[in-house]
């Protein structure tokens, strides 16, 4: 071995030995792929509306990367997760291919629905995802709807509600956590408090921001988390997921983060303070979670990037896979509407 490769092995095999993470370097390396794969999805996607090939609204979860991979990671293999109009990273972490989701959005019959829903109705029911959806507040009744499904049929499985600051003050999160509570369905409601309803800050909107307290007054156990900390979002769930299972749900996370960019794509986003928005880039979700994958998991330089590298490639892949599949035809459409008359 030359004497340079010869160092960097050993540098390589004194981090490993003194890591003492008790998070396996396999799980780090698994929550970096997911946030990395999430943050190249969303850039790609911005350039294909650019491009013209997406129509219509597109927005990006950039910045909110590692609620999304926390949250799913601490999953079990036959949850449910019912995702929102910001879903693209829901649908990554729970397992979802980026060829068909890049067919999705761009309207191909090789997408999830077929090119049917476009980015704000991804659903992979296979996978456990419900789906996405533009109303915002509605997903909260059919997490409900799936948790208490799945407590009758005595199937210990758990519903992951993602909303948002934003649909935390619509009627249908109160009525739906009501129900869990009197219910004890096993559901983990994750308000991803961005800090913003498009231009609204939720001081503006609501006079209690610190949006976990609202779980009180329906006697659901509530609490907050640091939403760009993929680690500390993961070990939450973690531990709800576990009480869900021991009949100890519902639970209510609230996880503070911010947009790193505007509403939409089509957003400049004048209104976020440049001070916070620079607060929240200096705590990057992907280089906090590429720092955890060096410093705990012992990981090397080079190794980090070959992940990057990899997920790169795949997507690249997935464009090509999208652009390459067939548009549904006009006759196909026309037949659809007819029979849904
Ligand atoms: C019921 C309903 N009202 C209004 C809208 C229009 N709308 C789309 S997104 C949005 C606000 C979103 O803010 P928030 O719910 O906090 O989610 P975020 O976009 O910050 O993730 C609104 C009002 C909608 N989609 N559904």
């Amino acid at each position: 071995m030359p004497p340079r490769h010869r160092l960097h092995a050993l540098r390589f095999v004194m981090v490993v030995s003194m890591s003492s993470s008790k998070y396996p370097r396999s799980l780090l390396s698994q929550l970096y792929r997911t946030l990395y794969s999430i943050r190249v999805f969303e850039n790609s996607c911005i350039q294909l509306y650019r491009q013209g090939l997406i129509r219509g609204y597109l927005h990006p979860y950039l910045g909110e990367e590692a609620i999304a991979t926390g949250v799913c990671a601490a999953l079990w293999q036959d949850d449910y997760i019912v995702s929102t109009h910001r879903g693209h990273g829901h649908c990554i972490a729970r397992g979802g291919q980026l060829g068909p989701m890049v067919a999705e959005i761009i309207g191909k019959e090789t997408g999830y629905c077929r090119g049917r829903g476009g980015s704000m109705h991804i659903a992979d029911v296979r996978g456990g995802n419900l789906g996405a959806n533009g109303i915002v507040g509605a997903g909260l009744p059919m997490g409900i709807g799936a948790a208490l499904g799945a407590k009758i049929r005595g199937e210990d499985r758990a519903a992951v509600v993602f909303t948002s600051d934003g649909g935390a003050s619509h009627g249908t999160f109160g009525e739906s956590l009501n129900l869990a509570a009197i219910w004890d369905l096993p559901v983990i409601v994750v308000v991803e408090n961005n800090q913003f309803a498009v231009s609204t800050p939720v001081e503006e909107s609501s006079r209690e921001s610190e949006l976990f307290r609202r779980g009180e007054g329906y006697g659901v156990k509530g609490f907050s988390v640091d939403g760009n900390d993929v680690l500390e979002v993961y070990e939450r769930v973690v531990e709800s997921r576990k009480l869900c299972s021991e009949g100890g749900g519902p639970v209510l996370m609230e996880a503070k983060t911010y947009r790193q960019a505007g509403h939409h794509v089509n957003d400049p986003g004048k209104y976020m303070p440049a001070d916070r928005v620079e607060h929240y880039k200096s705590r990057d979700p992907i280089l906090l979670g590429r720092q955890h994958l060096l410093e705990m998991g012992g990981m090397a330089e080079a190794e980090v990037d070959a992940i990057q590298a990899g997920v790169e490639a795949e997507m690249a892949e997935a464009i090509a896979f999208a652009k390459g599949s067939q548009e549904p035809s006009l006759e196909e459409f026309q037949l659809e509407v007819e029979a849904n008359r």
